[in-house]
């Protein structure tokens, strides 16, 4: 098992859903975290939490994946808070969809945003964070896709793109990372009740909630357990791509729905 205690990891995306529940779940493991998001008010209280919950250090900084400058500002700062430390967990979970509209529908402005995020954004910060990671010691670079990466469904061509894109990026980077020890590697959930519907419909509460109605869907504790388990692993080992669905959703599209 690789231990995680006093190892920095860093997450893109902690102010709420899989991010914010990964924070608290290597803050259980006694990891040091560097915490990225646009909204600072919720990282604060998600880093003074993760003090609590075990993390030996929880730093955190405004960040926004779809800026470069605001990126590569922000991994000078992540340097000097390692100090003469290395990067053990990088993981890019920053992002979402924007809208559930048609092609002929759709408006430039979601397509983009779910580009800049979901796509562009991983590969900034990877590219910014590349020369903190730790070579031949165990760490990860650990990316989140989705099953909406692996199959389509109407109103998502741009969010499905996009996350096929991710899947796309983590296998070219398994094969330019070969041999410097770092891992790499996906997690592609399935429907979880984070924020997500609720971005997705620009705020609308009732529309999000509707999305998980009469199904148990994942939490996004499932997903960061999942990603301390392969962040853990020895590190001979690559977790490379893992698809986790809700026991009542067998594709997308085919959920099952209680009376
Ligand atoms: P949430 O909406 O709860 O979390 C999204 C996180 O991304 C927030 O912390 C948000 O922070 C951050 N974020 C969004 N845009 C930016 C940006 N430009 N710069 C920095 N951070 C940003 O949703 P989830 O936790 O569900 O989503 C996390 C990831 O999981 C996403 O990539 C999503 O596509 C993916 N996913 C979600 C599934 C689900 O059903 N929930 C299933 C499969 C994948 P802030 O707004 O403060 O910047
Ligand atoms: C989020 C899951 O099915 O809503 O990536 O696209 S889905």
């Amino acid at each position: 098992m690789f231990q995680l205690k006093n190892k920095w990891v860093f997450i893109t995306g902690a102010s709420s859903g899989f991010g914010a529940a990964a924070a608290q779940a290597f803050a259980a493991q006694g990891a040091k975290l560097i915490l990225g998001a646009r909204r600072v008010d919720r990282l604060e209280k998600i880093a003074r939490q993760a003090k609590s919950n075990g993390a030996a250090a929880a730093e955190f900084q405004a960040l926004d994946v779809s800026q470069t400058a605001n990126v590569e500002n922000f991994m000078s700062w992540a340097k000097a808070k390692l100090k003469t430390q290395s990067l053990h967990v990088l993981i890019n979970n920053a992002g979402g969809a924007h809208g559930l509209d048609s092609v002929a529908e759709a408006k430039d402005t979601d397509w983009e945003t779910t580009f800049q995020t979901n796509v562009l954004g991983i590969l900034r910060v990877t590219r910014a964070a590349l020369p903190l990671l730790a070579r031949d010691a165990g760490a990860s670079i650990l990316n989140i896709g989705s099953i909406a990466g692996r199959s389509a469904y109407a109103g998502a061509a741009a969010y499905c793109a996009a996350k096929s894109g991710e899947l796309a990026i983590t296998r070219a980077l398994r094969h330019e990372l070969l041999g410097t020890g770092i891992r790499v590697g996906t997690v592609d959930p399935g429907l979880a009740e984070t924020e997500f519907s609720v971005v997705r419909f620009k705020g609308d509460r009732q529309k999000a909630k509707e999305v998980y109605v009469g199904m148990n869907p994942l939490t996004a504790k499932d997903i960061a357990e999942t990603l301390v388990w392969i962040a853990s692993r020895p590190p001979h080992v690559n977790i490379d791509e893992i698809l986790v669905k809700p026991t009542d959703q067998a594709d997308i599209g085919k959920i099952f729905r209680r009376k």
